[in-house]
């Protein structure tokens, strides 16, 4: 507290909400300022917590979950009322929707004017509004239950299933006084919010009975296991088992995709051929084709590690569910394993690294070509080499065939060093998880995005020249959704739905703010480009020209698209 806190006798809602924050490490908020929450975000700052203002809701909401993801501490998103509110709710949504814990704190208006739709500004009820889209949502009326709401709001958001909690503060709360002592009292550090869940001694057995007869084993890492922070037990497991694994795409680098037991090139022949699988943190969802169907081939059983039991049977049946946080289960596992544990047949495993290498050599080969203009295969080519060389660099990732792409070619080397579109496959993260991932590591952030990906959050490079973060931003023109090439069948003057502005010149919104913009159209710039820009740490910008024809509709998700009846004859 400042000398002119400790000095007052009252204390008031602004300074409490801070207090709590502070009192449960709290060092960072992102926010978008206006009433109710303006002078909230300078007392913040003149607290000593670092304050990243945005220029839209989304974006700062965004940051907040990606800081969540990365430090396992709910990220702090502030917003104003109504409008803020909403815009703040999407990334809300979506952390929730991608177990990643974030509290959105908003002010909203009078209460009395609100449920009497009397029309205050911005008048909403925003905690009904925000409640089914959430992990919890709580409101708070009285400055002397400040200490407990935000608690109540730590725990929802970290225990368990991870998740986004919303956290309703009515104008009127922040004005409120009490008395400082009685006040100080009333703040809760919260103790362990995320306590270890020990997996039952029966169910570890149950899941290593089953591994252990295992022919065809398959291990599968989600985010959820990157978000565990327990790197060192998940390869030592993964190495004891000797048993090809294949992570999802926010769970590369968990070990590095350079790793012997990769099966990430075989990824089709793995998901097909094994009889076994264990998940560890990676639900059965549209990203993992339910779990059934042409993709699963024939029949399979599977060990699903999760913290959260109604996972489970979610999509099919789960032969050997295993309760618990990833720490706990794998430590349980190790110790279960014992010392001489057998690797899978080399007949299993040896179909794979075959079928893997083959592949790896067929992308090679691809990798090697340097068409004229750029295609996503040279274009990734480069950044593949710099983050080689800079794994500790983290990688945001958007668009359609630049997600696709970049997925596969981009090789992680570390944990938690790749950010993506996550469970929704969303647009307009880009920006807002770069800025966080600048802001919570200060590590060098490489952000991978199409041209309609960028759109989304592209304002946002104000901000990051306003920080001075150390982001590069390669923007994939290929003048459009997909491709550039579409064309209006009625010949009339507005181009196709899908196609831009030929030729944009993103680089010069970077150069508008004092950042660098390079407008790259061979392989050549962008490589100088971008190995300047990560060694300088300035916020930069490369504009990188790629063939217009050379993407598919929707990447590698096409057969999602419904087909109209005229198509299909
Ligand atoms: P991916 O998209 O990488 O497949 P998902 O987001 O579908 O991953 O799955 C993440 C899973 O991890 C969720 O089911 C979530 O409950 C689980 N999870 C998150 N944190 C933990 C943890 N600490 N311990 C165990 N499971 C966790
Ligand atoms: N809006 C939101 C919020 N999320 C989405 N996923 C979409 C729209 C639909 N969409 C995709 O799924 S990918 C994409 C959109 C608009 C953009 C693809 O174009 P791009 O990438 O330029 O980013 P490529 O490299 O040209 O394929
Ligand atoms: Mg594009």
């Amino acid at each position: 507290m400042t000398n002119d806190t400790e000095s007052r006798d009252q204390t008031d809602g602004f300074h409490l909400v801070i207090d709590t924050l502070k009192l449960n490490g709290i060092d960072t908020i992102f926010c978008v300022p206006g009433i109710p929450i303006t002078d909230l975000t300078r007392m913040a700052q003149a607290e000593a917590i670092r304050v990243i203002s945005f220029r839209h809701e989304q974006h700062a909401g965004n940051a907040a979950a990606a800081a969540g993801f990365l430090t396992e501490k709910p990220g702090i998103c502030l917003t104003v009322s109504a409008p803020g509110f909403l815009n703040g709710l999407t990334a809300l949504a979506n952390a929730t929707t991608n177990c990643f814990p974030m509290i959105l704190i908003s002010g909203s208006s009078e209460r009395e004017i609100v449920d009497l739709q009397q029309g205050d500004y911005e008048e909403m009820d925003q905690l009904a509004i925000a409640k089914p889209l959430c992990k919890a949502a709580f409101r708070v009326l009285h400055a002397e239950d400040i200490g407990v709401g935000i608690a109540r709001a730590i725990r929802s958001a970290l225990s368990g299933r991870p998740g986004g909690v919303y956290l309703d503060l009515p104008s009127k709360l922040f004005a409120q006084t009490m008395d400082a002592d009685a006040g100080k009292k009333s703040l809760i550090k919260v103790v362990d919010p995320a306590p270890r869940q020990l997996p039952a001694p029966d169910l570890v057995q149950r899941a290593l009975a089953l591994l252990k007869g295992a022919k065809r084993p398959l291990i599968l890492l989600g985010k959820g296991a990157a978000y565990a922070q327990a790197d060192a037990d998940i390869r030592a497991l993964v190495e004891k088992t000797g048993i090809p694994y294949l992570p999802m795409s926010m769970a590369k680098g968990l070990l590095p995709d350079t790793h012997e037991q990769s099966a990430s090139a075989a990824r089709s022949y793995v998901l097909a051929e094994a009889d076994v699988v264990m998940l560890f943190g990676a639900r059965l969802n549209w990203l993992l084709s339910h779990g059934k169907g042409k993709t699963w081939g024939g029949p399979k059983q599977f060990i699903q590690i999760d913290i959260a039991p109604t996972e489970i049977d979610s999509n099919v049946a789960i032969a050997a569910p295993l309760i618990g946080d990833i720490g706990s289960c794998v430590s349980a596992l190790l110790v279960g394993m014992g010392s001489n544990w057998e690797k899978p047949p080399a007949e299993w495993t040896g179909a794979i690294y075959e079928r893997r290498d083959k592949n790896l050599a067929k992308m090679a080969a691809t990798l090697e070509l340097n068409p004229s203009p750029m295609n996503f295969h040279s274009a990734l080519g480069v950044i593949r080499n710099v983050v080689k060389a800079r794994p500790d660099a983290i990688v945001v990732n958007e668009g359609a065939n630049t997600l696709d792409f970049a997925r596969s070619i981009v090789d992680m080397y570390e944990p938690r060093k790749r950010l993506d579109v996550g469970t929704w496959g969303i647009m307009g993260i880009g920006m807002g998880y770069a800025v966080a991932a600048a802001v919570v590591t200060g590590k060098p952030v490489i952000a991978i995005e199409g041209d309609s990906a960028f759109g989304f959050s592209g304002m946002e490079v104000e901000t990051i020249c306003r920080y001075n973060l150390p982001v590069c931003v390669i923007v994939f023109n290929n003048n459009g959704i997909y491709r550039g090439i579409d064309v209006n069948p009625t010949g009339g003057p507005d181009v196709a739905p899908t196609v831009f502005v030929k030729g944009a010149r993103y680089d010069k919104m970077m150069e508008a703010f004092g950042g660098v913009g390079v407008h790259a159209t061979t392989t050549a710039e962008l490589a100088k480009a971008l190995k300047e820009a990560v060694a300088s740490g300035k916020p930069t910008l490369i504009n990188a020209v790629i063939d217009e024809t050379a993407g598919t509709e929707s990447g590698r998700i096409t057969s999602l698209n419904p087909q109209s009846a005229a198509k299909k004859k």
